[in-house]
């Protein structure tokens, strides 16, 4: 089997950090080994370059860059390196965050970035597991029995809905 690869988090000021929360909390669900960091494509070029250019060799199987506005962070990472890079634009900005997801979405050709919806931390976090499970069996059970839950829920919130429904409708 081979050795269990971690997730980097990256986000492009401390300010994403609370969006944040739910992907490392989901990643966390997963136990997957996640390192956060705080690093900026446009005010600490250098260091973005360098834990991009070492993410292959230190074991990290996927970057996640959160970033807002202006969101060149995941695009900056993904071209030094060719571990795959999942965009998570932050609603940060007066545009309601349409500019930090396309500036991840639109990507030219030959560096791609998978990214996920505006604020869609948990989905990023899901994301970067299903990319993990490919070569980890282990996960891919873990992510089956996370979507059954899911389905559970929506089962019950279904029973709990059409009880406060039948209510109203006084039948
Ligand atoms: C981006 O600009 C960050 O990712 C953040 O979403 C946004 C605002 O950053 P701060 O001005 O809060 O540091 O670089």
């Amino acid at each position: 089997m081979p050795e269990k690869l971690k997730v980097a988090v990256v986000m492009g000021s401390d300010s994403d950090f609370p969006v944040l929360k739910k992907c490392i909390q989901t990643l966390k669900q997963f136990q997957i080994m996640t390192e956060v960091h705080v690093i900026s494509a446009h005010r600490t070029p250098y260091l973005a370059e360098e834990l991009a250019r070492n993410a292959e060799l230190e074991g990290t199987g996927v970057i996640i860059a959160a970033a807002g506005k202006a969101a060149h962070l995941a695009g900056v990472l993904a071209a030094y390196t060719v571990v795959p890079v999942i965009g998570l634009p932050i609603q940060s900005s007066t545009m309601d965050g349409l500019d930090s997801l396309l500036s991840m979405v639109q990507m030219p050709k030959g560096v791609p970035v998978a990214t996920v919806a505006i604020n869609g931390a948990e989905n990023a976090a899901l994301l970067a597991v299903q990319i993990l499970s490919l070569a980890h069996p282990e996960l891919k059970q873990a992510l089956k029995a996370h979507r059954k839950q899911m389905t559970e829920d929506v089962m019950e919130n279904d029973r709990m809905i059409k009880k406060e429904a039948r209510l109203l409708l006084d039948i």
